[in-house]
């Protein structure tokens, strides 16, 4: 009811009639009071509601926090992303099917001592039959055999020229048997002097390549083929002196030649008996000679003998080697 209005009562007259005519906002206030016994309904409605409003915003709550846990989720997965496609790329890199399945196919048979093969997986400790054992390397200078009176011819040598092996000068000239070999004279003291007019040397001659070169009588010389590029002399300890004929066609300077087929080897000079200049490995067994386009190389060839019976022999050969142009 409006403040200050006063309305006449009237007896017979229903008050309530009045009250239901009260302005909705007075009712509404007077619902939330509590203190009317009435009013009992209408705050246990107010108190569902205020709960129904909580379990509301509580399940709102819950709701959002799943949401953003669930946003979360997607949000940490792009990192990892990139490491589960290199996961997924890993056993597609590698091929496991495949291996088990080759693995019988590619196992070599198993090696077979006697069989007269060297296999993979012998060798000379384990089966000597078939894998040899390998020969020590040859010292850088083989040393020479047995040079019983040390004058510089071996015992074999002396035996090859008939001189003797317990005396340094068979002949008493004053010149050693060495000394006398490599300077083409005769050793043995018998005239003639010059040892190719004696029987202790042949001369071989090649016409094709014009040299001509001694060696000894009881040596065999050979060329390889008609074409004479290659000449063997050899004694018969199986030992043999090589006289081999190479093109120089560039006509380059011996020492050049010889530095670009052995670059940084020793050398040392030498020269024949005639004159001819050359050049000798370090090691005493090959010389080297250069004439016109042609390089003539003298190796003395020890096979598989570990010292040297012919030293002074090959030297005595180098150094009757003569151009015959
Ligand atoms: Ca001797
Ligand atoms: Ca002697
Ligand atoms: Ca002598």
């Amino acid at each position: 009811m409006p403040n200050g209005e006063q309305k006449p009562i009237n007896i017979g007259e229903e008050p309530p009639v009045e009250i239901k005519a009260m302005p909705e906002q007075f009712f509404f206030k007077k619902v939330k009071l509590p203190k009317e016994g009435g009013g009992g309904g209408g705050s246990k409605s107010t108190l569902i509601i205020v709960m129904a409003i909580i379990v509301v915003v509580l399940l709102a709550g819950v709701a959002y926090l799943f949401t953003r846990s669930l946003t979360n989720k997607p949000q940490t997965t792009p990192g990892p992303s990139t490491n589960v496609n290199k996961v997924v790329n890993a056993p597609v890199n590698t091929p496991p099917v495949n291996v088990p399945a080759n693995v019988p196919v590619n196992i070599p048979p198993a090696p077979i001592c006697g069989d007269g093969v060297c296999e993979s997986g012998e060798n000379s400790v384990t089966c000597l039959a078939d894998c040899p054992a390998p020969l020590p390397p040859p010292p850088a200078v083989l040393p020479s055999s047995l040079d019983t009176d040390n004058d510089g011819l071996t015992d074999v040598e002396e035996s090859l020229f008939n001189t003797d092996k317990n005396n340094a000068d068979t002949d008493g000239d004053s010149y050693s048997d060495s000394l006398e070999l490599v300077n083409l004279y005769n050793p043995t003291g018998v005239a003639p002097q010059k040892i190719e007019e004696t029987d202790l040397v042949k001369i071989y001659s090649n016409q094709i390549f014009k040299y001509s070169i001694f060696y000894p009588t009881s040596w065999s010389a050979r060329a390889l083929d008609a074409t004479e590029r290659e000449v063997l002399f050899t004694s018969t300890t199986g030992e043999f002196v090589q006289v081999i004929v190479d093109d120089n066609l560039s006509r380059q300077p011996l020492l050049d030649w010889y530095l670009a087929e052995a670059p940084g080897a020793e050398y040392s000079n030498i020269s024949t008996k005639s004159g001819l200049s050359g050049i000798q490995s370090s090691d005493g067994l090959n010389v080297y000679f250069a004439s016109g386009d042609k390089i003539y190389v003298i190796s003395y060839n020890v096979g598989i003998k570990t010292e040297l019976n012919y030293k002074t022999t090959f030297l005595m050969m180098v150094k009757s080697f003569k151009l015959s142009l």
